[in-house]
C-alpha cells in the first residue's frame, strides 16, 4: 500500500507570551489536506463531506507521528466556536499508523470530540487516541469520555493538554491510566492552548480573556474633534477587525459609543454565516438611546457607574460567570483607561492606519499622561502589514 505522509506542520508562530499565557498571535488553523468520506461517517461534525484520506505516518510514538496527528486534531477544529466549551479535536490512528478517523466538538449539548470520532468506527481495539484535550471524567451535559473510551478498548490516549476545568483537571487522565489505557503527555500543551487561548484563560483566571483594539491614525488619533474617524483604516483593516469580533465571544464597547456610533457590533464578512459576537455596553449614568440598533442583538448591559478598577474586575468576573470566554474591547477611552490601569488588558491590538493627523483630536485613552514614569511597558508580539495599513499584536507589561 502506498505510504501517505501527512504534509501540514506544527505553526511555530505560535508563542507564549507573558505570565506564561497562552500564545497571542492566534492563527486559525486550516483544515490541511485531511479530507473527509464516506468510509466511517460520510460527513464531519460540522457537516463537511468528502473523503477521508488515510496514512501512513512516522514513528516518533510507536506508530504515530504525534506532532502530525496533533495537527490533524487541530486543524479538524478549524472554524468551530464551541465557547464557553473548548475546541476539541481527536483523531484515531491504528497501530499501523492509519488515521482512521477525526472527531470534533462543536458544542454545549453535542457530543464531545473523542465520542464523535469513536461512533463513526466499529472496533479501534489497540488503536491510539490523539486527542487535543484531556479527556473528560464527569458527566457534565454529555457523559464522560473516559468511559467511552475504556468501553471501546482504545490502547493508549496521547493528549494535547490538561483540562483546566475543575471538573476534570488530572482526573480524566487518571481515570484511564487507573483502567489500564495508556496515556502519554504529547509535550504540545503551548501549541494546542494557542489554538483555544480564552478557553485556558478563563477556567484558570475566571476571567474572559480581554483583548483591547484601537485603530488609529500614525500620531495615535482615534477621530477627529468633531467625532468622525471614519477612514482612519482601510476597508483592509477593517476587515481584519471583523475577523477577530468573529474569534471572540462577546464584543463590547461604552455606551458614549453607543450613542456617538450606534454600533451593530456584528461580524460582517463576505460569505460569513457562522458564531456572532455577544454585544456587551458598558454602560454609566446614563440612559442607552432607546432605539439603539445594539438593543435589538440582546446585549449583556454591565452597569459600571464608578468606572474603577475593582468595578472592572467584578465586571469582567461576572461576564466569565455568564460564560463569555473572551471580550474585544473596541471603547471608547474611558473604558481602554480603565482596563489598563487595572491590568486587564491581555492583548493589544492596534491597527495604524495609513494617514496622519498633524494634531490632537481625540486620544484612545482617557486622561492624561503626567509623568514618564506612568509608561506601561510593552511586549510587542507581531507587527502585520494590512493593505495599506499596519497591525500590532502586543502584551502591556513586562513579561515574567
Ligand atoms: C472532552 N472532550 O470534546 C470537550 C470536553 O457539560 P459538557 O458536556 O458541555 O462538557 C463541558 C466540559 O467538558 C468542559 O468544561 C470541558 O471541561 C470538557 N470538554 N472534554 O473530553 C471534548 N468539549
Ligand atoms: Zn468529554
Amino acid at each position: 500500500m502506498p505510504t501517505l505522509v501527512l504534509s501540514f506542520s506544527l505553526h511555530t508562530s505560535f508563542r507564549a507570551g507573558c505570565n506564561s499565557r497562552p500564545a497571542v498571535k492566534v492563527r486559525e488553523p486550516q483544515l490541511g489536506p485531511i479530507r473527509w468520506n464516506s468510509g466511517a461517517d460520510g460527513e464531519s461534525p460540522d457537516g463537511r463531506k468528502g473523503t477521508l484520506m488515510r496514512r501512513a505516518v512516522d514513528n516518533p510514538v510507536d506508530g504515530v507521528a504525534v506532532d502530525d496527528v496533533m495537527r490533524a486534531a487541530l486543524d479538524a477544529t478549524s472554524g468551530t466556536h464551541p465557547h464557553p466549551n473548548p475546541r476539541v479535536g481527536a483523531v484515531i490512528v491504528s497501530p499501523a499508523g492509519v488515521v482512521r478517523a477525526v472527531g470534533v466538538h462543536i458544542g454545549p449539548g453535542h457530543p464531545h470530540a473523542e465520542r464523535v470520532a469513536l461512533a463513526s468506527l466499529g472496533s479501534v481495539a489497540g488503536d491510539t487516541m490523539v486527542v487535543t484535550l484531556e479527556p473528560c471524567n464527569h458527566q457534565g451535559r454529555t457523559p464522560p469520555c473516559t468511559d467511552a473510551i475504556i468501553d471501546s478498548g482504545i490502547r493508549r490516549v496521547i493528549v494535547g493538554a490538561r483540562d483546566p476545568d475543575t471538573k476534570v483537571s488530572g482526573r480524566g487522565i487518571a481515570r484511564l491510566r487507573s483502567a489500564g489505557v495508556e496515556v502519554i503527555d504529547s509535550g504540545l500543551a503551548s501549541i494546542v492552548e494557542a489554538n483555544d487561548p480564552s478557553y485556558y484563560h478563563h477556567r484558570r483566571t475566571g476571567l474572559p480573556l480581554v483583548t483591547l483594539k484601537i485603530a488609529m491614525t500614525l500620531d495615535g488619533q482615534i477621530a477627529a474633534r468633531d467625532g468622525s474617524s471614519q477612514w482612519i483604516t482601510s476597508p483592509e483593516a477593517r476587515e481584519d477587525a471583523h475577523v477577530l469580533r468573529s474569534r471572540n465571544d462577546a464584543v463590547a464597547v461604552g455606551a458614549g459609543t453607543i450613542r456617538e456610533d450606534d454600533p451593530l457590533l456584528t461580524v460582517r464578512l463576505d460569505g460569513y454565516d457562522r458564531h456572532q459576537p455577544r454585544p456587551i455596553v458598558f454602560k454609566g449614568h446614563k440612559d442607552l438611546p432607546t432605539g439603539a440598533r445594539v438593543l435589538a442583538r440582546d446585549p449583556i448591559i454591565v452597569e459600571s457607574h464608578s468606572g474603577s478598577s475593582t468595578d472592572m474586575a467584578a465586571s469582567l468576573r461576572s461576564l466569565a460567570d455568564q460564560d463569555i470566554t473572551s471580550v474585544l474591547v473596541e471603547g471608547g477611552a474611558t473604558i481602554a483607561r480603565t482596563l489598563v490601569d487595572a491590568g486587564l488588558v491581555d492583548v493589544l491590538i492596534v491597527y495604524i492606519g495609513a494617514s496622519l493627523a498633524a494634531g490632537a483630536g481625540l486620544a484612545p485613552f482617557a486622561g492624561s499622561f503626567d509623568s514618564i514614569d506612568d509608561a506601561r511597558t510593552i511586549v510587542f508580539q507581531s507587527v502585520e502589514r494590512i493593505g495599506p495599513d499596519i497591525k500590532i499584536t502586543a502584551q502591556i507589561g513586562d513579561p515574567s
